[in-house]
């Protein structure tokens, strides 16, 4: 009996060794989490495309998903985030490359970006899109409308949703054209070099406001394009800082400041709560 008794005891203890071997420490889980603490900021992606992201000529970040990422970090012990622009088609690049700790820019979850990046749950969501000169001279109503006139060119950001879009309906890749920022896209439309220029309602909406130009129109939202919705987007690898930051967005949910923060820059906080990263990163 006593020779049964000491094998069983081996064998528990085996198994407890393995079990505490196997389980992380939760240092080495918020490693990431740890060095941006004792780092004292976090680096963002953005794109300067209000009210998504914003730079103000003094060098202020503000936009909707810097404002949410600045509320979470700070909750996390992270008081600041330090800003660099990128294209988005750079975005995941540079965050795998380790020059961004993580993009907080309305980087829409789509299934090709959910997996090369690792997305917190929603927190912006918006239609795409259209701005035509007034009167929308070709009748745009969608991406596959444009792709239907031989003649028409659209303008989109390199490596965004719409430049995607305009290519998956048919447009040429000779009529899409790679447009770097909301200012220049504006001017090409108001000058005539392009026929439309999309990006998401909300973009485009403080393009036209600003603008105050009474030849222009909106195509909203455009026909046959989902909602997209953003979430921060960390390196594959930082799950924990992840999970981290999920955790303290949910809060924010929970609590009401999530929406005091987004919908005064006219995002909905309902529609981010109505869905979820797995529902969003299943949607072509
Ligand atoms: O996620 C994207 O690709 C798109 N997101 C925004 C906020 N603007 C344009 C861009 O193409």
């Amino acid at each position: 009996m006593k020779r049964y008794a000491v094998m069983a005891g081996a064998a528990a203890i085996a198994a407890l060794s393995a079990v505490v071997l196997t389980q992380p420490t939760v240092a080495q889980d918020n490693a990431k989490l740890e060095q941006l603490k004792a780092q004292g900021f976090a680096r963002v992606a953005i794109a300067n495309e209000p009210p998504f992201t914003a730079v103000a000529a003094d060098g202020k970040v503000s936009g909707a998903a810097p404002d949410v990422a600045r509320a979470v970090f700070e909750k996390l012990g992270v008081p600041e985030i330090v800003a660099s622009i990128s294209e988005y088609g750079a975005m995941i690049p540079g965050l795998q490359a380790g020059r961004h700790d993580v993009v907080t820019a309305g980087l829409f979850m789509k299934p090709e970006r959910c997996a090369a990046v690792v997305y917190s749950e929603p927190v912006l969501c918006d239609a795409e899109a259209m701005l035509v000169k007034k009167g929308n001279p070709k009748g745009f109503k969608s991406y596959e409308d444009v792709a239907a006139d031989a003649s028409a060119t659209i303008g989109a950001p390199g490596g965004g949703t719409e430049e995607k879009l305009a290519l998956d309906a048919g447009v040429p890749r000779d009529r899409v054209i790679v447009v770097p920022d909301g200012q220049s896209g504006l001017k090409m439309v108001q000058d005539g070099r392009i026929d439309a220029y999309s990006l998401p309602v909300l973009s485009i909406n403080d393009l036209v406001q600003k603008a105050n130009d009474p030849n222009l129109e909106v195509i909203a939202p455009v026909e046959g394009a989902p909602v997209y919705c953003d979430g921060a987007a960390f390196k594959k690898g930082d799950e924990a800082l992840r999970d981290a930051f999920d955790v303290e967005l949910a809060k924010l949910k929970e609590s009401g400041e999530f929406a005091k923060i987004i919908e005064p820059y006219g995002f909905s906080a309902a529609a981010a709560l109505s869905t979820n990263r797995e529902k969003l990163c299943a949607q072509e």
